[in-house]
Parts: structure tokens; C-alpha cells; sequence
């Protein structure tokens, strides 16, 4: 059965391999997300069977691993690259290919043989946070006695994308069972246009287990996305352990269903070393109704769960020791207070609290406001900036604290709005970039400009980037990754590459991605196919 699966294989890998070599010849470079510069020849050149990675003439010593292990796992894909998903649903890594290439010898080629990547980091003490320098260089020389590929970065996670950027410069070749680079000699200037380059995902309305959330963090890398928006808590479930207020996670789903404190720390490390940031939410004063399960005194009254009572010191109490413990795990420059969809109808005790306070014009939306500040003044203390979700934009006439960045999620041209107050921005419309619409195409994620109708330079630079939002409502471990992508990657190149530099041709970018697509597959990540585009052409 092995045996006659492994024939089937080798097969539709000949056909493969074929359509392949003719593929790169007529379009050039398949990388997605699409560098800020590339030039490239025709050579092919045959990776050494000890292809190896060098650090020399370098002061970075990679006591983290990072660089190594990233360098491992590059090696591990590119080996699966020549895998069918179709043969292969849950991992495309097969034993068989180790042993292929270790059998394949590289003397009995006649190509040019690339002997390893010699990797150069200049700041090498960086570690990874907003705003880090990621720009690589990359050359692959095409003449020469021993030949290296040769990365220059400022900081490690530079050259951890320019590892990806190699691995999909790698091509399987079944007849001589090597890996090869069809394109030398190249060179790459790489650079994202935008720091802040998001997705979300929501850990409330259903549970993820750890292994995926690893994964989503994965496919994450391959796209060049570096902050996962990490939604934890919500309405539905508590599934977080908050070693001050051990009761909350009262509000989980079931006892399985949670992160202890060492979990989230283990998705943050691991999110490191991909190159990834996590951004932790905590939704105040709405989306609340959990907390109560472990505190009653946090529910405003019975039938009422939410919002958090402003009246309620203990509410804010429980939000710095929540910070507290966040501070810890959470490394990133920013937390997530959200500050969404709060319904003050529900809340008269509010009115309550103002005519306790002898003041009787206050409002209900200064009650919100009184939330919001006290919540953003908490997360200062323990070091944090802020990222708000708009409704507290909208709500405080622009008067926001300039330390808050406003996280765009109700329409277009919010941004614009944003940055004229002079507060810096994240763009998630959700008409453009909610992956929980399914109805919207994956055209309309790549053809979602950030920067509409901003033209002063100085507001331009105050739009961070944006963020495309997986809500959990209609999705667990069974549906995200096929929810997610390829939509997300479209969204990352229009976050990624510079704009004057974004391929205007929709059938390269059609083909472009279906390839994409093809390498999450291949690397075991389930992509959905694009409506209408395999990697070899429109189906018509
Ligand atoms: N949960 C929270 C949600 C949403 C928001 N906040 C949401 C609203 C509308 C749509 C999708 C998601 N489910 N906490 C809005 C930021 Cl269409």
C-alpha cells in the first residue's frame, strides 16, 4: 500500500515538477508576500545535500536558537515542498523525502551546488517588539568556486524573513531527488511598508487548543504577518488563568477548556521566535459577561452581565491584577483594552453612581468615557501603550490620550478621521478585512488600501498598518485555518509590499497566490483553494 501510495506520488510529481519548471520560467518569482525589490537571472543552481547555515563574520552568537531552528524548520519545508496535499491531509513532511535527499549526492550533478546561507545580523542583542527593524537583504551568487547564499539583516527576525523568502525560492526536483533555486543570480532588498501587520483571533467564543494557535502563528510567519491579535475573553468564555483573581477562569467552557498562565507564556515564545508579537485583549467595560462565573459582584444586577459597573471599584481592581499578571507574559509594546459595542441602555446604574457623586448631568456616555481612561490608566501604569477599539475615538470627539492607538473595525474612512486628530491608527474595516464574512472575496482583502484619502505625509506615518479579524463565533479547530487562508495572505502583501510595488495584474497575482495557497497545503496548513485559480490557471 506505502509502496503503491509512493508511486502515485512520485508520479503526480513528475507532472508536477513539470508544469513547475515551466511555470517559474514564464512568471519569474512566486514570493508572497511580493519584496520591495527583486531582480533575478535563469540559472538553476542544486542545494548541497549538507546544505548548511554559517554566522561567520558576525558578532550574533543565536544564544536563543532562534536563528537555528529557524534555519532547521526552513530546511524541514522546503524538503515537503514536493508533497500533495491531496496524498498527505495532515502534515506535509514525509520521511521518504529525508531519505531521498540523502541518498542524492551532489557530485553527480552537473548544476552549480549552493553550499549553505552565510547569515550576517547587525544589531544582534535586538528583541522583538514594535516598530524592530525587519528589513533583509538576500544574494544568491551564480558563479564562483564554493557558492553561499548570502543574508545581510539588522535584526534576527530580518533575517527570519529571509529564510521564508529562500524556502520559496526552493524547488524539489524529482528526477535527481535535489532541491533547487531556479533564479540565480538574485538579489532582494526586502521591507514591509507597514510595522503593525495583524490577525485576530478569538479564543472566547470557542476554545483553541494550544497546538493551533501554534499553527495559525506558523502560517502566520509564511505570509510575513507579525502581530497576533489575541482576543482571550469575551461574553461566551473566560478561558484564561489570572493567577491574582484564580476565579475567573471559572468563566472557561470546561476545565479542558483553558490556557493556564505557562500556556500563554509557551504561544508568546513560540510567537517570538517566529517573528511574531503578541498583542493580548482584555474587552472593557462590554463583552464582559464571563468575569461574573468566578466574581457575581462584577454582573451589574440579575439578568444583567454586562458592561462592567463603573461604580464598582472592584472592577478596576480586578483589571489591574489582570495587567498585572499580563505584564509578565505579554512582552509587546501594546495591550488591547476594546472598548466596543457597550450598551449603556442596560446600565442605569451609572445614572446611580453620578447622583450618588451629587452630579446629575452626567451622562451615560460619560460614564463609558470615566471607563475607558480609568481602564487606559491602569494599563500605563504597568507599562503598556494602548490600542482601543473606535467607538472610543467616536465617542470622545477625538480627545483621546496620545498614548492610545484606534483600531478601526466599523467602516472606511475612519482612518482618515483618526489621523487627523493626530492619533495613530490600525485599519480592520470589517466590510474589507473580517474573515468571519465569508461572502468577501479574497480580491477585496488585497484591493483594501489602508492609506485612502491620506495624504500628508505625517498623518500617513501614524497609520501603523492593519489587521485582518478571525471572530470565533463560527469557527474552531475544525474550519480556521481554511477560514483564514489564502484571505488573510492578500491582506499581508497589501501590508507588506510597498505600494508603487504592488503587482497591478490581477492573473499574476490570481496565480501568485493560488501558488501560495499551494505551499500552506504542502506545508500542512489547510488553505482554502481560490475560487476559480489553481496555481497552474484559471479553471475555464
Ligand atoms: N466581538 C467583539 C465581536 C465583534 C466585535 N467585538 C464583531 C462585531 C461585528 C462583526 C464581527 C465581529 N464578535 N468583542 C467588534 C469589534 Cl460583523
Amino acid at each position: 500500500m506505502n509502496c503503491l501510495r509512493g508511486f502515485k506520488s512520485l508520479l503526480y510529481g513528475f507532472f508536477f515538477s513539470f508544469v513547475l519548471s515551466i511555470w517559474v520560467r514564464v512568471h519569474g518569482q512566486n514570493i508572497w508576500p511580493m519584496p520591495k525589490s527583486v531582480s533575478f537571472g535563469n540559472r538553476t543552481l542544486s542545494l548541497s545535500s549538507n546544505f548548511e547555515l554559517r554566522t561567520y563574520r558576525s558578532n550574533y552568537l543565536d544564544s536563543s536558537g532562534i536563528l537555528n531552528e529557524a534555519f532547521e524548520r526552513m530546511m524541514h519545508l522546503v524538503k515537503a515542498g514536493h508533497m500533495l496535499k491531496t496524498d498527505f491531509p495532515d502534515s506535509g513532511i514525509q520521511d521518504s523525502v529525508d531519505i531521498a535527499l540523502n541518498t542524492f549526492d551532489d557530485m553527480l550533478t552537473s548544476l552549480p551546488v549552493l553550499a549553505g546561507i552565510n547569515i550576517a545580523i547587525r544589531s544582534p542583542n535586538e528583541t522583538l517588539n514594535f516598530g524592530i527593524d525587519e528589513s533583509y537583504y538576500l544574494y544568491v551568487p551564480d558563479t564562483g568556486s564554493i557558492l553561499f547564499a548570502r543574508v545581510e539583516a539588522a535584526t534576527v527576525f530580518g533575517a527570519l524573513h529571509a529564510l521564508e523568502t529562500f524556502s520559496q525560492l526552493c524547488n524539489f526536483n524529482f528526477t535527481t531527488k535535489a532541491l533547487e533555486l531556479h533564479s540565480a543570480p538574485l538579489t532582494i532588498y526586502d521591507q514591509p511598508r507597514f510595522p503593525y501587520r495583524g490577525l485576530l483571533i478569538d479564543t472566547s467564543r470557542h476554545y483553541l487548543p494550544v497546538a493551533v494557535i501554534k499553527s495559525v502563528i506558523d502560517s502566520m510567519s509564511y505570509s510575513k504577518l507579525n502581530v497576533l491579535h489575541w482576543h482571550i475573553v469575551d461574553d461566551q468564555s473566560f478561558p484564561i488563568e489570572v493567577p491574582s483573581y484564580p476565579k475567573l477562569w471559572k468563566g472557561a467552557y470546561s476545565n479542558s477548556e483553558r490556557y493556564t498562565i505557562e500556556d500563554a507564556a509557551e504561544i508568546v515564545k513560540y510567537a517570538e521566535q517566529r517573528g511574531v508579537n503578541v498583542l493580548a485583549e482584555i474587552d472593557v467595560p462590554g463583552h464582559t459577561s464571563s468575569w461574573g462565573f468566578g466574581y457575581r459582584s462584577l454582573w451589574p444586577s440579575n439578568g444583567c452581565r454586562n458592561p462592567l459597573d463603573v461604580s464598582n471599584e472592584f472592577a478596576f481592581e480586578i483589571i489591574d491584577g489582570i495587567l498585572l499578571d499580563f505584564r509578565k507574559v505579554f512582552k509587546f509594546k501594546f495591550v488591547h483594552l476594546g472598548g466596543d459595542e457597550v450598551f449603556m441602555g442596560k446600565a442605569p446604574y451609572i445614572l446611580l453612581f453620578y447622583s450618588e457623586l451629587n452630579d446629575n448631568n452626567m451622562t451615560l456616555s460619560d460614564g463609558y468615557r470615566y471607563f475607558v481612561l480609568r481602564a487606559q490608566n491602569i494599563a500605563i501604569s504597568h507599562g503598556y501603550d494602548i490600542i482601543n477599539w473606535e467607538e472610543t475615538f467616536n465617542n470622545f470627539g477625538g480627545k483621546l490620550s496620545p498614548k492610545t492607538v484606534v483600531h478601526n473595525w466599523l467602516g472606511q474612512g475612519v482612518a482618515q478621521k483618526v489621523v487627523a486628530a493626530g492619533l495613530r491608527c490600525i485599519v480592520s474595516n470589517q466590510d474589507r478585512w473580517y474573515l468571519d464574512h465569508l461572502d468577501v472575496p479574497w480580491q477585496h482583502f488585497y484591493a483594501n488600501e489602508p492609506l485612502t484619502n491620506i495624504t500628508d505625509p505625517n498623518q500617513r506615518k501614524l497609520v501603523l498598518g492593519g489587521e485582518v479579524c478571525m471572530w470565533g463565533e463560527q469557527i474552531d479547530t475544525s474550519n480556521i485555518q481554511r477560514t483564514i487562508w489564502p484571505r488573510a495572505a492578500a491582506a499581508a502583501e497589501r501590508l507588506w509590499t510597498p505600494l508603487e510595488k504592488l503587482p497591478k495584474n490581477p492573473r499574476e497575482v490570481a496565480l501568485r497566490l493560488a501558488h501560495f495557497r499551494c505551499l500552506l497545503n504542502q506545508r500542512g496548513i489547510q488553505a482554502a483553494p481560490l475560487d476559480g485559480y489553481s496555481r497552474n490557471g484559471p479553471q475555464d
